[in-house]
């Protein structure tokens, strides 16, 4: 018989070695345990009844689905008894929601990623960034940049894949076994070699993009595959794998200028900034509408939106001598 090494064996390992604490431990147990939770949840959900709307619209005005609601409370119920966390910022809740004074963390999570997959029960996110508390003087800011996270995560719902990334010590891929455990420890590095490299955006939009995209897309789009399935965790998880960019720009030359979202559409703290953590440590690069690193930037609030340009160095640098330009003529 052959037995894989499981995600808490892995990260037990990790602490021990770096000399560390077990509360990091018992918060990674609380967040592997919701996205079980989830998984099945979201595995029945059509029989269920539960992949519907639920009535209501979240702090970005769009639609809750049941799904998102199941997920948030699964994920609020880890996060409580695991102790180890003072507030939370969901993608799901307009407020910070504060857990517990004497935690020692910061979660930052989007419990279901990937909305207009629910219906149909395709590929979903959870993507989580943790940040500890300063351990020596007085708090600053809980809405940590990405730079500051110590680890992020995302699991693809329900293919039973995560992907952890720890600060300086790399980016692993764990499988779902037949008992419910996360194994076999892989480290994930981008491949180099540009064969398998795909491009990873909704091409529906590329006329609203700044010129200086168009351009840059008409110029590369034939060297590569194109892939999207719609959700940030499953799309960005073959970005991994194969290399190339994944890249949500800002819109803005919609023929109809409210639709316009010169900030972008994707979420900072939970979505953005937890894909270039993952990013850094697999050796790639993730930057914004600017061209200025992901990582970097500070939260003004906890639901602030950013455009991402995230995968292979290569590829977000020579799309970086795109963005620079102010709106060039397409080509
Ligand atoms: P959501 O949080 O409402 O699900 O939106 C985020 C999702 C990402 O997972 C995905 O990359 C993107 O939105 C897809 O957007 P679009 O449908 O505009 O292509
Ligand atoms: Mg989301």
């Amino acid at each position: 018989m052959h037995f894989e090494e499981t995600v808490m064996g892995f990260l037990l390992d990790h602490q021990e070695r770096h000399h560390r604490t077990h509360h990091f431990l018992i918060l990674m147990d609380a967040l592997i345990s919701a996205a079980k939770h989830i998984e099945h949840f979201y595995l029945t959900g059509a029989l269920k009844g539960n992949t519907g709307l639920a009535g209501s619209v979240n702090v970005q005005g769009e639609d809750v689905f049941r799904m998102d609601q199941i997920a948030q409370e699964i994920t609020i119920h880890h996060l409580r008894t695991s102790r180890r966390v003072i507030y939370a910022v969901s993608e799901e809740s307009e407020e910070i929601v504060p857990i517990n004074p004497d935690g020692r963390y910061f979660v930052y999570f989007d419990p279901l990623d990937g909305s207009s997959n629910v219906p149909h029960g395709l590929p979903v996110g959870f993507m989580f960034g943790v940040a500890r508390k300063s351990l020596e003087g007085e708090e600053d800011n809980h809405l940590r940049a990405g730079k500051d996270y110590i680890a992020a995560g995302m699991f693809v719902i329900p293919t039973g894949t995560f992907t952890l990334a720890l600060k300086d010590a790399g980016a692993w891929r764990f499988h779902l076994d037949e008992t419910m455990e996360f194994v076999r420890p892989t480290r994930i590095l981008l491949p180099e070699n540009r064969k398998n490299w795909e491009l990873s955006f909704n091409s529906a939009n590329r006329h609203a993009y700044s010129k200086g995209v168009q351009n840059w897309i008409t110029n590369n789009e034939s060297k590569y595959a194109f892939r999207y399935i719609g959700a940030l965790a499953a799309d960005f998880h073959r970005t991994l794998s194969n290399g190339g960019m994944f890249m949500y720009p800002a819109i803005v030359n919609h023929p109809d200028p409210r639709k316009n979202r010169p900030e972008g559409k994707l979420r900072l703290m939970y979505e953005a900034s937890v894909v270039a953590f993952i990013c850094s440590e697999a050796g790639g690069a993730a930057i914004g509408e600017t061209g200025n690193p992901i990582l970097n930037v500070q939260p003004k609030g906890p639901h602030q939106r950013s455009a991402l340009y995230v995968g292979s160095k290569p590829l977000v640098e020579d799309i970086t001598q795109s963005l620079a330009i102010p709106n060039p003529p397409v080509q």
